[in-house]
């Protein structure tokens, strides 16, 4: 097997952190619920045609003197997860940290001024946990040139698009690389194979060699775009959302999950699952050799629903009991 997902093999268990902009929306904009019936708060800023500039008058909400990444990566620990990953960058296009590629980022538009991302790396590396980063590649809202899903209607043209992947996803990537230590796993979004969207086999190529270029240990998952079985060195394969594994594989899997139904913080999703049903789901995937990473979404100010951190310090006192170091 593939050394360089030993860890994750390993891993079995670890966090995902949803947290952006859309974190000061919980699903509403204008008063107006999202206007999708699956209710991924996340994903506010095209459901709700959102601007570029309304879009960042979301950050009046963020208090930048109050917001504490550590206390994520603390509970990861204590709720025996060996791993977290956080949007450095989701679909809305803003980048959690100080990016030189992208006015659309936080050394713009946080006071003060504040690198969640280095914040992380610097917190991970303190408690002993794996430092990971989900980046959306295919899908930006904010680049002109981005692609969107009124694209479908709008067409874009592939020189347009290349432009975008060139000036801001490989530029960004090569700094996240760079600047932020050990990134053990690059968590990467795109749902369709490569052949039905606009993004290129080349394009997915050019950024798969630049990650084994600066970080050769750095783990990369299927939803690159490249389906784990026609590219062995593809790391490990995720699974849909909150979908379980039902049989062993010959290679690394996972299942993403969250406790309710969105991902970014909603203040109207509320139909938590139990700890049993959760603990169910993880010793369910690793009897199956698999991976778990189950989602928290900070609200605005950084704190951790309740209904989130109860469920998971409760698995993790299981853990303490009944789980493998
Ligand atoms: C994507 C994102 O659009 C979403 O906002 C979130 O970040 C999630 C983890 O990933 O949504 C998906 C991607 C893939 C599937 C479903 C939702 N899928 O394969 O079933």
């Amino acid at each position: 097997t593939n050394p360089r997902a030993a860890w994750f093999t390993d891993a079995r268990f670890g966090m995902f952190i949803h947290w952006g902009i859309y974190s000061g929306a919980e699903g509403f904009w204008k008063g107006e619920k999202l206007r999708h019936h699956n209710n991924y708060a996340e994903w506010i800023k095209f459901r709700n045609s959102i601007n570029n500039e309304e879009y960042i008058t979301l950050l009046d909400r963020f208090d930048w003197n109050d917001i504490q990444p550590e206390e994520w990566v603390i509970l990861a620990k204590k709720s025996g997860m060996k791993y977290v990953t956080i949007t450095a960058k989701h679909h809305d296009g803003f980048a959690l940290w100080d990016s030189k590629v992208s006015d659309y980022d936080l050394g713009n538009y946080s006071h003060p001024k504040r690198d969640i991302i280095r914040e992380m790396a610097d917190a991970c590396k303190k408690h002993g946990i794996k430092f990971c980063l989900y980046y959306s590649h295919w899908v930006d809202w904010e680049h002109s040139y981005g692609w969107n899903h009124s694209r479908e209607i709008y067409p874009l043209q592939p020189e347009e698009y290349d432009q975008y992947w060139q000036e801001k996803v490989v530029p960004q990537i090569k700094e996240l690389l760079s600047n932020y230590g050990d990134i053990s796993m690059l968590w990467f979004d795109m749902w369709l194979p490569h052949e039905k969207t606009i993004v290129t086999k080349d394009q997915l190529l050019q950024l798969k060699s630049i990650i084994r270029e600066l970080q050769p240990n750095c783990v990369v998952n299927s939803r690159l775009g490249l389906s784990i079985e026609e590219n062995p060195d593809i790391d490990y394969k995720t699974l849909g959302d909150n979908k379980l594994g039902n049989k062993k594989e010959d290679f690394p899997w996972q299942s993403p999950a969250t406790v309710a139904h969105s991902w970014g913080f909603h203040s109207s999703d509320a139909e938590w699952q139990s700890t049993t049903a959760l603990l169910k789901a993880l010793i369910s995937n690793v009897s199956l050799n698999g991976n778990y990473m189950l989602n928290i979404g900070p609200r605005a100010n950084g704190d951790v629903p309740y209904e989130i951190s109860h469920r998971m310090l409760e698995m993790g006192k299981w853990l303490d009991v009944n789980g493998e170091a």
